[in-house]
This record gives structure tokens, sequence and C-alpha cells, in this order.
């Protein structure tokens, strides 16, 4: 049975053009899962569009002195061409504006109103009254108390990185009038996190699985307590409250993280009446079977594991998600990201200089999946010019190549595989669950390093079998050469497609195959002999440093002083790493080799009241008798596998210095089950 997966990814602003830090957080990994359920043939849909309403919109149309219409058609633009030439494959790409949206969201909101979800609260609030308009904190400004800034905006002090309420400015102003704001009366809905709470928390223990970065946020707020929370704004822009409560609604909009999550629901909406089957949209969102899944950056994290599930569950109708898998941040070149002062690099810029796939695979590469990360155009460099290009873009070139040259652009027939070939088929036909275990898990640097490896260990069988001398000495042994060589350049094709789609189109091109094999196909080989080929490309050309350096050296010219803290080497991790190892001290009660093999041992382990069986590979080591009674260390959380036909349901520790091995154990006697922290 197929899944049934509906993914979204975060609605960008529309105030500005993408930069990659949007594409590592909320972006490429999305459409990796994607494009793997699409050739999993999993039923998904991947919704995105245009997040319209907000304050920055509006400061950005004053600032240039347009209307706030004209900003978010602009950028919705630029936002929608930068990512489909960059190979984001949404089903769909909403804006927020859109008439549907705001019905939808309006009935959203009415019929929250009417189930009596909201509060009502009166209070003052900062008003301008030359323009007649009350002000947002950003459209307040005035003096840092901190450091005395002039121009502090009334929520941050751009200056000292404070950040502030509007009152605690001093000699306040309307950014639009420069009038002193006023307190005047206003009433506005707020949705009662508080009563949602106990709801919220049963929820969020059912997922133990989430991705330990998105737990830590959620429970901090849980700590504190949630509160009120504003769903109404005095503003002109956004989504207009809708009528029908008895109270006046006039001048006032949804607030934008009110209505913005419902354009996930809407823009699907709209995907099915453009496919002309309107009512498609409830069979994702109505369906408890759904997997919904939010892909986002860290700061979207208490509105979409906490304030639009409170809405979700509120209304009643609606899926909640499976899972948010929020991602940290991509610092550049050791600075953080900032648009305001432009130091970013912006998708629609790299793309007039650079290929999609070269970035889709240097993000990937190098996702902030559990903690923050670094761009540099030199690792991209490298990465662009040592992995893609010399790995993967040498091997199915020098296999084409050869393929041309001696086989008249034929695969050629293999008449017998020997163990270096049936090696290599065998690596391949277990790479695709491997591979899609880590996507479906979201762990897609890893996956990206798996599929390297891949392409790494094809190298090393071309190069090993030396085909430029069997071709004269052995030709039925170069003929299987070639052969495996373009089945395995088939395989890469497909296990590459969800990370470079264009680079797999491509090599699918060369290799004369019209229709992209599904991914469960991709760990046998799929190519006949005879079957005619295409003709040869060049996947990745060289970077050269010059190029690199302009890059480097535009950014230098925006860099701010204090670059972040030197990001950890790779290799360290963090407790909650450590604290996913559950270690336990385990006593033998039995132990015995394990049918034909000489290496490995059955135990039977007592784990408090619990008895288990392991198979370690310690039999060269220890006759099975001198371990009866021992007390030693197994990871107790490890998934079970068949290992020889016989199960094992953990693993033993031991040390090694490549000769000797010692079991781990205890120093002194400690009951059985005790853990190890
Ligand atoms: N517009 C994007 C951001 O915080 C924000 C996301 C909305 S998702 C419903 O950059
Ligand atoms: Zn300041």
């Amino acid at each position: 049975m197929p899944q049934k997966i509906l993914v979204t990814s975060a609605l960008p602003y529309a105030n500005g053009p993408i930069h990659l830090g949007h594409l590592a957080g909320a972006y490429l990994p999305a459409d990796i899962f994607v494009r793997y359920h699409r050739l999993k043939k999993n039923d998904v849909v991947y919704i995105c569009g245009s997040d319209e309403h907000g304050v920055p919109i509006l400061l950005r149309a004053r600032a240039e002195g347009v209307s706030p219409q004209e900003v978010v058609d602009r950028y919705h633009a630029v936002i929608k061409k930068s990512f489909a030439d960059f190979g984001m494959s949404f089903d769909y790409y909403g804006r927020t504006s859109s008439p549907v949206h705001h019905q939808l969201s309006q009935d959203f909101f009415r019929e929250l109103a009417a189930k009596n979800t909201f509060r009502l609260k009166t209070d003052k609030q900062l008003y301008d009254p030359e323009a007649g308009i009350f002000l947002a904190d950003r459209f307040i400004r005035g003096t840092c108390p901190v450091c005395k800034y002039e121009d502090a905006y009334g929520d941050q002090c751009e200056k000292c990185g404070t950040s502030l309420s509007p009152r605690d400015l001093l000699n306040p102003r309307s950014a639009i009038t420069s009038a002193v704001p006023v307190d005047k009366e206003t009433t506005h809905w707020y949705l009662p996190l508080d009563k949602f709470q106990p709801e919220l928390e049963k929820w969020i223990a059912g997922h133990p699985e989430w991705k330990t970065n998105v737990l830590g946020q959620i429970q901090s707020w849980f700590k504190d307590g949630l509160k009120d929370r504003a769903v109404t704004r005095d503003l002109t822009w956004g989504v207009p409250v809708p009528d029908g409560s008895g109270q006046d609604t006039a001048g006032k909009v949804l607030y934008v993280w009110f209505d913005a999550p419902i354009g996930y629901i809407s823009a699907t909406k709209e995907w099915a009446q453009e496919k002309g089957e309107p009512g498609l949209w409830e069979n994702y969102w109505k369906d408890p079977e759904t997997r919904l899944i939010h892909f986002i950056g860290k700061d979207n994290i208490v509105f979409h594991c906490l304030i639009f599930p409170a809405m979700l569950m509120a209304h009643g109708d609606y899926v909640l998600p499976q899972n948010v898998p929020a991602n940290e941040f991509l610092n550049l070149e050791g600075n953080k990201l900032s648009t305001s002062r432009n130091y970013a690099v912006w998708l629609d810029e790299y793309l007039q200089k650079f290929e999609p796939d070269a970035l889709r695979y240097v993000l990937a590469a190098n996702l902030p999946e559990t903690r923050d990360a670094d761009f540099s155009w030199k690792e991209f460099q490298a990465r662009h010019n040592n992995e893609l290009a010399d790995i993967l873009g040498n091997f199915i070139n020098r296999t084409m190549t050869f393929a041309h040259s001696y086989f008249e652009g034929k695969v050629p027939a293999a008449q017998a595989a020997d163990a270096a070939d049936r090696d290599l088929l065998q690596r391949l036909a277990e790479a695709p669950a491997r591979l899609e275990k880590l996507i479906d898990n979201f762990q897609f640097k890893h996956y990206v390093r798996e599929f390297m490896d891949l392409a790494r260990s094809a190298n090393k069988y071309f190069n090993d079998k030396e085909p430029w001398k069997t071709r004269k000495s052995d030709p039925p042994t170069c003929a299987a050469t070639i052969h495996y060589s373009l089945q395995l350049a088939r395989s890469l094709a497909v296990l590459g497609a969800p990370l470079l789609p264009f680079t797999s189109r491509k090599i699918l091109d060369m290799l004369g195959v019209d229709q992209m094999p599904e991914w469960d196909q991709s760990g046998q080989p799929g190519l006949s002999a005879g079957q005619v080929l295409g003709e040869t490309k060049i996947l990745f050309g060289k970077i050269e440093d010059d190029l690199m350096e302009q890059e480097i050296k535009k950014l230098q010219t925006t860099a701010p002083a204090a670059p972040v803290a030197e990001a950890e080497p790779e290799n360290l991790i963090s407790l909650d790493d450590v604290r996913r190892l559950e270690l336990q001290v385990a006593e033998v009660i039995a132990a015995e080799a394990v049918e034909k093999s000489n290496k490995l041992l059955r135990l039977q382990l007592k784990i408090g009241v619990e008895q288990r069986q392991i198979v370690a590979g310690i039999a060269q080591h220890y006759p099975p008798a001198e371990l009866i009674g021992k007390k030693v260390i197994v990871v107790v959380n490890l998934q079970p596998a068949t290992i020889r036909g016989v199960q094992s349901q953990g693993m033993l520790l031991a040390a090694s210095d490549g000769e000797k091995l010692a079991v781990l154990t205890v120093d002194r006697d400690i009951n059985s089950g005790s853990r190890i922290s």
C-alpha cells in the first residue's frame, strides 16, 4: 500500500529573494524527501507558497514607496522562478494573497470563534494620531535605552541587538509620520494556548522520535507555560478579520502567523482545483492516515509544533503533523547571514553562475541537521571538484567513454560474474534499503555520504578491474566490467535522483534510458546487453580558484565585524547524542559458537529481569566458557538484526588494538540491568 504523505516547506516571506540559509533549512531536505517518496511510488503531495502578509512586507513597501501588493508580486515571481531553477519539485506553489486563501483563513477563524476558542481582550496600544492607525512594534522608532542609538525599532535595537518592547524606547516616534504615539484602547482576539497545553503535551509525548533539537525547544516552552497569543492585528495589510461576532472588526486583520500556516491547506485546495478534482485536498488534510510533515527552520518551531497544532486541535477537521524535522541555521564563511546587511548568497544570483546540482550537493552534505553549520566557497569548490567531478563525474565519464570506444556505444554482454563483480552487485543490491532508511529518518547528510561512497566504490571497481588491460588480454572480462559499470551508473542515477535531479537525468540520457526507474528497482541491474547508449556528456567541469575568490571578496565587503563562534569540529557530538545510546550492565548466562562461523558467538544475557540474545564477533578471542558469569556492557537500544540467521538484540562493547580484543566489564560487582551514564 503506498503511503499517503503531505509535505510542506515553510512559506517564505515575499519581501526578498531566497538565500542559502533558507535552502538548507526548509527547502532542500524536503525536496530530497519528496523526490525519494515519488520514486518509491508513494502518494505524496508537496506544498509551498509565498507568505505575503506581515509587517516586514509593509515596511519594505514603505521604504520603496510602492504598494505592498507590488512588493509581493515582484518577490513572489523571483522566488518562484529561482525555486524552479533550483529543482524544487513542489506540486503546488501558492500565495497567501489568493482569494481561496483569504476565504479559507476567514472560515477557519469563524469556526474557532463559533466554538468559543478565543478570548477577547481590550487594552491600550500605541497609536499614531496623525496617520490614524495603530502602530506595529516595527513601526515605532526611538532611542535605545541601552546603547542610546537613536534609530532603534520598537522590537529590537539593530545596533546593540537588545530586544525591546516599544515602551522601552526613549523619545518614541511613529516611523510613518514621526508623530509621538499615544495610547489608545483596542480589542483583539487571543488564542488561549494555556488551555491547550495539556492536550499539546500529550500529543508531543507520543512523538519521542522527533529530532532532539525540536523536542528540546518544545519542552522549554512547556516549562515556561504557554501564554495567550493575539491572533489579530490593527493593520491595513492582511486577511481582514471576518465580521459576524458582533465586535467591530474595522481596520483589523488576522495575525500573519495565524493565516500563514493555513496557507498549507489553502494551497492544497488550489492544487486540487487546478487538477480538476476540487475535493482531493480533503483526502490528505482530513485522512488520519496522512503523514503530514512540515519542513522548517528552527525559528519557526513554536508556530509549527505548538500554535498551529493548537489551532488544528481547536478546529477539529484536520490532521496534525506527524513530524516537524526543523533544521538549525546555516552560517556563511564564519558569520551569521544577514539579509538587512546583504550578507548572504542569493539563490537567483548563484544560479546565474553555477549549476543547481552543485549547490544541492554541497548544501546537503553539510546540512545544519543537529547544529548550526557553515557554508564556505572553499568547501563548495572542494566538494564540487573532488567529489562530484573526480568521483561521480569521473566514473560515469570513463565508463561511457570506454563503452563508446570499444563496444560500439552499446551495453556489452557479461558472460560470467567473478568475485569482484559479485561483491559489487551485492553492495548495489543492499544500497536502496540502506539509503532509504536514512532519507525517511531525515538523515540527509548521512544519505549524501553513503551515496558518494557508492560512487567511490564504483570508481575503485573500475580501477581494480583495469579494463584497459583486459581489453586485450581477456576480452570477456573486459566486457563484463563495462557491463557492470553501466549497470552501476544506472543505479547511481536513481539513488542520487532525489539529491541531484538534473545530473541524474543526464546520466540516464547517456545510458539511453527514457523512463526513470523506480527506487525499488535501483538495486538490480536494469540495462540489457545490446542496448544503445546515448552521447557522452561531461557532468561537472572544474571550478577554478579565481571564481571562488570573486565570491569571497564580494562577501568580505559586507561581512560583519564579529564572526560567530568557531564551529565545532564535525566529529564532536553533543550530550544529547551520548544520551541516545542506552547502555546497561548484562550478565552472560550462556555462550556458544554460531554454527558455520569461526568468528561469532551467540550469548544469552540477563539484563535486570529481562533476557536477551546477542551475537558478538569475539569467538577468536574468548572460549565460550570463559564468558559465563561475566558482567558485560551492552547497547540495549540498537535495532535488532539477524546475523547468520541468528537474532541479535543489542551490541556487546569490546576494546581492540587490532590484535587483541577485550570485552568491557565493570570494575566491581553491580546488579545486571544497571544503567550506564
Ligand atoms: N513566513 C518564514 C520565515 O519565518 C515564515 C514561515 C511561514 S510558514 C507557515 O522565514
Ligand atoms: Zn541599542
